[in-house]
């Protein structure tokens, strides 16, 4: 019988380096993975594309220099020193990625890795930003350019003694995501962000990120009865500065763990998956309070 209560780490990566090769990144995995081990955890959460820069903020063309930033299998043999290394301490994991499929298709990618076996895996809807060079900006933002809209929806999935889901980035800012996931009976979310301090087309709202990730995290958690574990990649890679504010979300919405740096950061709490029925037995118990019949317009087709 696996327990229903753990230790659940969140591993906050610093920059990666354009030309930081995916051994490296690995490698800084690794010793994050041996930290949470160390600190009794069963589960680890990388932040999403933990293996490159985030390449979406600059505008290319040459189809050969944007394939270089996916990977076209997963484990491969740079990743694979990670597959292992879970595998061996019992701690599983949850990763996010660049994939190319083997039909070409582009995607944002997570997984959640457990005894060295892919058990759940997810690919991003909300994709923010544009997809045309816009030169105005400090930075770009491409990930529509690059990745296309996920197709998987919001799966939930077995893993860590309990029902988890997975969501990436601009999803967290949607409460249809966290909904879907509530309603789709996950007991714990994991996801990675990359957040530039500096938004572009609203530079006002600029010293409002680190409140707009919390906020998302804790409305998500509480709306739904689920605990959260977000973990960014976080400080000033090349030349944009990413928020940090990796963070553990219980049930109640209460922040349990947070980073206070911008660089590799691992944090740990306590996750009893049996806590999310003080809230979906009572307040949001969805079968006696939700009133679907009344909530047409959310699914209602774009006019
Ligand atoms: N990044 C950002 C995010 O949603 C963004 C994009 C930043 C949107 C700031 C709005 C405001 O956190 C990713 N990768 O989605």
């Amino acid at each position: 019988m696996t327990q229903r209560h753990f230790i659940t780490a969140c591993a906050q990566l610093g920059p990666i380096a354009r030309d930081e090769p995916r051994s490296s990144a690995v490698a800084r995995l690794c010793t994050m993975l041996r930290e949470a081990h160390e600190r009794g955890a069963r589960v680890v959460v990388f932040p999403e594309l933990a293996l490159t820069t985030f390449f979406p903020r600059w505008f290319m063309t040459d189809p050969e220099e944007i394939d270089r930033w996916f990977e076209t299998a997963m484990p491969n043999p740079e990743v694979q020193p990670l597959f292992d290394l879970s595998a061996r301490l019992g701690v599983a994991f949850h990763l996010g990625y660049a994939e190319k499929t083997p039909e070409g298709r582009y995607f944002n990618t997570a997984i959640f890795v457990e005894n060295g076996v892919i058990r759940g895996k997810y690919r991003k809807i909300h994709l923010p930003g544009h997809r045309e060079n816009e030169p105005w900006r400090a930075f770009q933002h491409l990930e529509k350019r690059y990745f296309e809209k996920g197709d998987l929806g919001f799966p939930v999935f077995d893993g860590a003694g309990g029902r988890l889901g997975m969501c990436i980035c601009n999803d967290r800012r949607w409460p249809e995501t966290w909904r879907m996931l509530g309603l789709g009976g996950a007991e714990m979310v994991m996801l990675g962000y990359n957040t530039p301090q500096h938004y572009p087309p609203a530079p006002e709202h600029d010293h409002l990120q680190h409140f707009h990730n919390a906020l998302s995290l804790q409305a998500g958690a509480y709306q739904n009865g689920l605990w959260v574990v977000a973990a960014a990649k976080a400080g000033r890679e090349e030349g944009c500065d990413l928020i940090g504010g990796s963070c553990i979300v219980a049930p109640t919405g209460e922040i349990v763990a947070q980073a206070a740096t911008v660089a590799d950061e691992v944090i740990t709490a306590r996750v009893d998956l049996d806590r999310c029925a003080e809230i979906r037995a009572n307040i949001f118990n969805f079968a006696a309070h939700r009133e679907p019949g009344d909530y047409g317009l959310i699914t209602a087709p774009k006019r």
